[in-house]
């Protein structure tokens, strides 16, 4: 316990984000990614009376339009309401009917899209689990802003700042969303950090899923670093990248590191490839923040997910990460065991800020 309190950045607005239902192999569940998720993140964390609720501000819409493509962002804001102004149920959710693969033009030159953003949805939506309701836009925008906040937070000299970040991230693209991902939080974070002076960043991404947005934006990029940790894509979600020999574009060789993990990946194991993404990280010697991608679900009893972490474990990863160090912009990803969320934040934060305030 250092005795100053840790930045914790929320807003209420996550909550008229509730996406009711999701496809999974074309059965329709309760979403994963619920409102209750943050709710009991954020109960958890102030019950240890070590941290401090700060409201986002409000960042503008640049910092978003620095990292994805201007129709991307216009889908994200107008879907909803195109689609109820032609008459669709707005007690359901918005999903895509049909998706405009590459293939789908493979060899012509025509290449149209319809004008009503909701029937252009399966043009930059990568799955059937992304709902899209009324309060979608506007919570995507604020979780934007509480990473932004929290990136100021740390710039502005504390070590630690954890931004609640609902919808998360890490699976939308350039041109893409998906994954429950609308904006790319951390990857807007790592890039604001560019645009005010840091000329190497690196984004460590503990979340269970490999963050294919984050990789597929500074895939070019020698000046980000994006190193992951995740479930091994040849068996779990997202399935077409996260694969060891990914390791950035041609003019980026080496700043991309993946470390795909085999199902039932214990403590001890998850802990070595943490420490191997750890050293990697120090190499490539960032002149900025950690960004740090968080997600619980790598969780034993993560109901989607396939590692075994348990809460002691999550001690032991956050006190790793304070080892490298460098102050910490944590941002919220995944997890969907909603009842030990708390336990785990709790314990990664924790071990993440004392061992900060020790060094
Ligand atoms: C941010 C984040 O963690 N996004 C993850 C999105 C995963 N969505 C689809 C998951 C499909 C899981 N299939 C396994 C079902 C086991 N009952
Ligand atoms: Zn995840």
């Amino acid at each position: 316990m250092t005795g100053r309190p840790i930045p914790l950045v929320a807003s209420d607005d996550h909550l008229a984000h509730d996406g009711l239902v999701e496809l999974l192999g074309g059965v329709a569940v309760p979403c994963y990614e619920s409102p209750a998720r943050a709710v009991a993140i954020r109960d958890a964390l102030m019950a240890t009376g070590r941290y401090e609720i700060t409201a986002p501000t409000d960042h503008g819409p640049d910092p978003i339009a620095a990292v994805h493509e201007l129709e991307l962002i216009d889908l994200v804001e107008h879907a909803w309401a195109d689609a109820v102004a032609a008459g669709f149920d707005g007690t359901r959710p918005l999903l895509p009917e049909t998706f405009r693969l590459a293939a789908y033009a493979s060899g012509m030159e025509a290449v149209s899209l319809p004008a009503a953003r909701h029937l252009r949805l399966g043009a930059y939506c990568f799955d059937t689990a992304t709902p899209i309701v009324a309060g979608t836009a506007r919570a995507a925008r604020v979780a934007v802003d509480i990473a932004l906040t929290a990136a100021d937070l740390v710039l502005g000299g504390a070590p630690l700042a954890y931004g609640l970040c609902r919808p998360p991230g890490h699976h939308a693209g350039s041109n893409l969303i998906g994954g429950y991902c609308f904006f790319n939080n951390a990857a807007i974070v790592a890039q604001s950090l560019v645009a005010r002076g840091a000329s190497r960043v690196a984004i460590l991404d503990v979340d269970f899923h490999h963050g294919n947005g984050t990789q597929q934006i500074f895939w070019q990029r020698d000046d980000v670093f994006y190193a992951s940790l995740h479930g091994d894509p040849a068996g779990i979600y997202p399935y077409y990248s996260g694969y060891a020999d990914e390791r950035g574009g041609e003019r980026a060789s080496g700043a991309n590191l993946n470390l795909p993990l085999a199902p039932g990946t214990e403590g001890d194991a998850y802990l070595a490839a943490l420490d191997t993404a750890l050293e990697a990280i120090a190499t490539f010697d960032p002149d900025a923040p950690l960004v740090l991608s968080l997600g619980f679900d790598t969780y034993h009893a993560d109901p989607i997910c396939n590692l075994a972490l348990q809460t002691d474990d999550y001690a032991r990863v956050g006190e790793r990460l304070a080892s490298l160090g460098r102050p910490v912009i944590a941002l919220q990803e995944g997890g969907y065991a909603v009842e030990a969320l708390g336990a785990n934040a709790v314990a990664l934060l924790g071990a993440l800020d004392e061992g900060l305030g020790r060094r």
